[in-house]
């Protein structure tokens, strides 16, 4: 996996300068089309993505698409369908997406709707508003053609049922890439794509850190905190414990170091260094990880804590797996 990981890292630093030259061909993609999304999950979500992107489809489109997968991936238990419940047992879901314009929309704490992302959509597009959150988002939904269907799967209600012997909530680091059933505290897909008409779109959804209290809603569905998307600038997305980005707003923090000049890796580290400055202590036993993509296609990330993976997608390659860089060695605390 190192190894592979080496050479992915190497020859998706050609692609980047490739594609920064402007200069990549690939059949009715733009020079610039890429895809970014977090965790190993995000390979097969860039891949419904770049069917999008590759075509000259519009970035909102694309991370759509790629957020739907997740969404629906029965051995995926922090993203939608077979998501941890909360300690109670209801599985309450967190998403939202942002066009590069500024227009956004998501929900938090629905449940028994199977794709988040896309009733967030609807609300960015078919209502006046940008946040619906619990019973009010899981009405807007049916009213809007969204079917109600349980969540909970046999799987997720077992693992449930034997945390619920200790009840100790303890997150995890780097959760999202155990095997299904053993670590389990957190995981999210937030996925950024830049589009052949040199638009962007992000997209961010979880199922929340898993036996959190019922009514806790985290970082993803919150515009500013898990996910900022700005056409003239770029856009960030975040993943690990959410309440360290909310107490930050930390994927604009991203996105506002981009426009002060800072390249996307730098801008990522920068906003590490500010959400451990405000509480170094915690970082220590926390995951927390940003991934960002300026207006130029230029990706970069960066998290407390080794382990945090990001896959990247463009003309040159569908299925890249990068390692970010930390500001701590250590993989666990
Ligand atoms: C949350 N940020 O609800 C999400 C969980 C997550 O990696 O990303 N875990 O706090």
């Amino acid at each position: 996996m190192t190894a592979r990981r080496t050479f992915l890292k190497t020859s998706m630093m050609g692609a980047t300068a490739f594609a920064l030259g402007g200069k990549v061909a690939a059949k009715g993609a733009s020079p610039a089309a890429r895809v970014v999304s977090t965790w190993d999950f995000g390979v097969p979500a860039n891949q419904a993505a770049w069917a999008v992107l590759s075509v000259g489809g519009r970035a909102l489109d694309a991370v759509e698409a790629g957020a739907r997968v997740p969404e629906s991936d029965l051995k995926n238990h922090s993203v939608g369908r077979a998501g941890y419940p909360d300690r109670d047992g209801h599985v309450s879901l967190d998403a939202s997406i942002m066009d590069g314009d500024g227009r956004c929309g998501a929900v938090a704490a629905i449940e028994d709707i199977a794709h988040p992302i896309s009733v967030a959509r609807a609300v960015m597009e078919k209502s006046p508003h940008v946040l619906i959150v619990g019973a009010g988002a899981q009405q807007f939904a049916l009213q809007n053609g969204f079917e109600k269907t349980s969540l909970l799967t046999d799987n997720a209600r077992q693992t449930w049922r034997e945390w619920l012997k200790s009840s100790r909530y303890q997150p995890q680091i780097n959760a999202e890439r155990g095997q299904p059933g053993d670590a389990r505290n957190h995981d999210t897909l937030g996925i950024l794509a830049l589009d052949a008409n040199g638009l962007l779109a992000g997209a961010c959804t979880t199922s929340g850190m898993a036996f959190k209290l019922h009514g806790r809603v985290g970082d993803s569905p919150i515009i500013g905190a898990g996910l900022y998307v700005d056409n003239e600038v770029g856009a960030a997305t975040a993943s690990g414990v959410g309440e360290e980005m909310l107490r930050n707003a930390a994927s604009f923090l991203v996105v506002e170091f981009m426009r002060q000049g800072h390249p996307p890796a730098q801008a990522c580290r920068m906003a590490i260094a500010r959400v451990v400055h405000k509480r170094p202590e915690a970082s220590k036993h926390l995951q927390v990880c940003f991934l960002a993509m300026n207006k130029d296609g230029e990706v970069g990330a960066y998290a407390f804590h080794k382990g945090f993976v990001y896959a990247v997608c463009d003309a040159q390659k569908q299925d890249a797996l990068l390692d970010a860089k930390s500001i701590y060695a250590s993989e666990q605390k």
